[in-house]
C-alpha cells in the first residue's frame, strides 16, 4: 500500500482512547525491538551445515565468514566478533589499557559506562548535543583531568559524534579515542562508514538490532595488532594449544549466532528499506502534531533507520513524555523511555557521583521528554497511521488522559 492511500486519521473521541476505557487499538503487543527475522531456510540450512560440521564454537567457518562481511560494509581491515557488545567493550577498553578516568555519555545504554565500571575504571560523563544527541566536543574538555586515558563516544540511534573535533580533543591531550556503534552498523558519517573512526569501534548484534545474531557483537578496527590482541583476549589469551600470552576471557560468538548474524546480514538492505518506508510515514503522520518532532536522519548520509526516537516537548504538547508513553501502553504499543534514567541517575553512578547532574542540563532534557516507538518488521505504515491518530486524539483530550492516569 502507497503512503498516500492512506487516510490521516484524526478522529476526535476520546472513548477512542484504551487508557479512557476502550478496547486497546492493537490486539497483540508492538514492540520496539521486535527482531527481524531474515530467510528461516536459509538459517536452518546453516544450523544442518554446522551440526554436520560440529564445529559450534572457537572461531568456527561461520564466525569468520561473519566478520569478513562485517568488515566490508564498515569498511575497515579487522572485524573480531565477540558473543556480545558489552563484552566486546570490556574487551576493546582493556586491549586500548584504558585506565583511570575515561569519558563517555551518560545518555546511553547502561553498558556503556558499566564496561567501564566493571574494570574498575570511572566513566566521567560529559553533556550531549541537543540536536544530535552524542557527546559534546566542548562538554568533553570541560571534564578532562590528569586521571583521564580515553573517550569513548557512542553514535546514539545510528548518528554518529562529531568525530573531527572529538579526533582533536583526544590528540590534544593525549588520549585514546574509540566508539560504541552499538546502534551504528552499516551509517556513514561524512560520506566515511562508522567502523574506521577512533583506534577501534563496536557494534551489536542483540536480538533488538535491526541486524541480529540472537547476541553478539564485533568490534572493528584498522589497527592489525589491536585486532591480534583481541582475538586472543576473546579466547582466554590463547595464542595456540597451551600458549597463552595475554589475560583474556571468553568472549567467542558461537557458530549458531554467527549463522544468525549471517542470515540477517543477507536481508540487510531489506530490513533497512522497511525502516525508512516506516520512518517516512512517521514524518508523514506525525508531521503536524504540535509539540511532537522526530530525530531526524540526515539523508545524504547512509542510515539503518532503526530507531524511531520522538521528542515531547512538554510546554506544546499538553501532555508530557511519560503520560505519552502510558497512552501508548494502554493500546499495546510498548513506547520506551530510552535512555531514561540516564546512567549518572542509575546505580552504582547515582551513589558514587550525586552531583553528576550538575554538568548535564542537555543529557537532563533529552533523557526526561524523549522515548522510542516501534519499527522494523514488524510495523507498517497503517499501524504507524493508527499510532498518529492515537497522539492526536490524546492531545485533544488531555484533560480526561490526565485524570485517567491519576487514578
Ligand atoms: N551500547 C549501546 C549504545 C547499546 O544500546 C547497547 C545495547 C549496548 C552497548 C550493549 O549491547 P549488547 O551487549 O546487548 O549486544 C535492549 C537490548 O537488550 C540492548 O541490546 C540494547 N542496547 C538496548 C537499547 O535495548 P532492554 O533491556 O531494553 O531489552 P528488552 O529485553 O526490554 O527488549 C526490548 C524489546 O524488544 C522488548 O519490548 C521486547 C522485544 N524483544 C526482545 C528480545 C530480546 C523481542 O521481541 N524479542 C526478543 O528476543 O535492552
Amino acid at each position: 500500500m502507497s503512503l498516500d492511500s492512506i487516510p490521516r486519521t484524526s478522529t476526535v473521541n476520546p472513548r477512542q482512547l484504551a487508557v479512557l476505557g476502550a478496547k486497546p487499538r492493537f490486539e497483540s503487543p508492538l514492540h520496539v525491538g521486535r527482531p527481524n527475522i531474515g530467510s528461516r531456510e536459509r538459517l536452518l540450512a546453516r544450523l544442518n551445515d554446522m551440526l554436520d560440521r560440529r564445529w559450534f564454537s572457537n572461531d568456527g567457518p561461520f564466525v569468520q565468514e561473519f566478520e569478513d562481511k562485517v568488515a566490508s560494509i564498515a569498511n575497515t581491515k579487522y572485524c573480531v566478533a565477540m558473543c556480545n557488545a558489552t563484552v566486546a567493550l570490556e574487551i576493546a577498553i582493556r586491549a586500548l589499557e584504558l585506565a583511570g578516568e575515561v569519558i563517555v555519555p551518560s545518555y546511553t545504554f547502561v553498558a556503556t559506562a558499566h564496561a567501564l565500571q566493571w574494570q574498575e575504571i570511572t566513566p566521567v560523563f560529559a553533556d550531549i548535543d541537543l540536536t544530535t544527541c552524542t557527546l559534546d566536543p566542548g562538554g568533553i574538555e570541560r571534564v578532562i583531568s590528569s586521571r583521564t586515558t580515553g573517550i569513548i563516544g557512542v553514535h546514539l540511534w545510528g548518528h554518529a559524534c562529531d568525530t573531527d573535533a572529538i579526533e582533536i580533543i583526544a590528540a590534544k591531550y593525549k588520549l585514546k579515542l574509540m566508539y560504541d556503534a552499538a546502534h551504528a552498523l552499516a551509517c556513514s558519517h561524512r560520506g566515511k562508514m562508522v567502523g574506521g573512526f577512533g583506534e577501534c569501534e563496536v557494534f551489536s548484534f542483540h536480538a533488538t538490532k535491526f541486524i541480529n545474531a540472537f547476541e553478539g557483537g564485533a568490534i572493528v578496527t584498522n589497527n592489525g595488532d589491536l585486532a591480534r590482541r583481541l582475538k586472543f583476549m576473546r579466547n582466554f589469551g590463547f595464542a595456540g594449544y597451551d600458549d597463552v600470552r595475554y589475560l583474556g576471557v571468553n568472549g567467542k560468538m558461537t557458530e549458531a549466532c554467527a549463522a544468525m548474524g549471517l542470515t540477517s546480514l543477507e536481508s540487510l538492505d531489506e530490513i533497512v528499506e522497511v525502516n525508512k518506508v516506516n520512518y517516512e510515514a512517521y514524518e508523514q503522520y506525525f508531521a503536524d502534531i504540535p509539540g511532537i518532532s522526530l530525530l531526524r536522519y540526515d539523508s545524504r548520509e547512509c542510515n539503518n533507520y532503526q530507531y524511531i526516537v520522538l521528542d515531547v516537548a512538554p510546554e506544546v504538547f499538553p501532555l508530557n513524555r511519560d503520560e505519552v508513553v502510558a497512552v501508548f501502553h494502554a493500546e499495546n504499543v510498548l513506547a520506551r523511555r530510552y535512555f531514561w534514567p540516564s546512567c549518572h541517575r542509575m546505580e552504582p553512578y547515582r551513589s558514587l557521583q550525586p552531583n553528576a547532574h550538575l554538568l548535564l542540563p542537555n543529557t537532563e532534557r533529552v533523557a526526561s521528554r524523549v522515548c522510542v516507538l516501534p519499527t522494523g518488521q514488524g510495523v507498517n505504515p497503517d499501524a504507524i497511521a493508527a499510532l498518529a491518530d492515537i497522539l492526536n486524539t490524546a492531545l485533544h483530550s488531555a484533560d480526561k488522559v490526565k485524570d485517567a492516569l491519576k487514578h
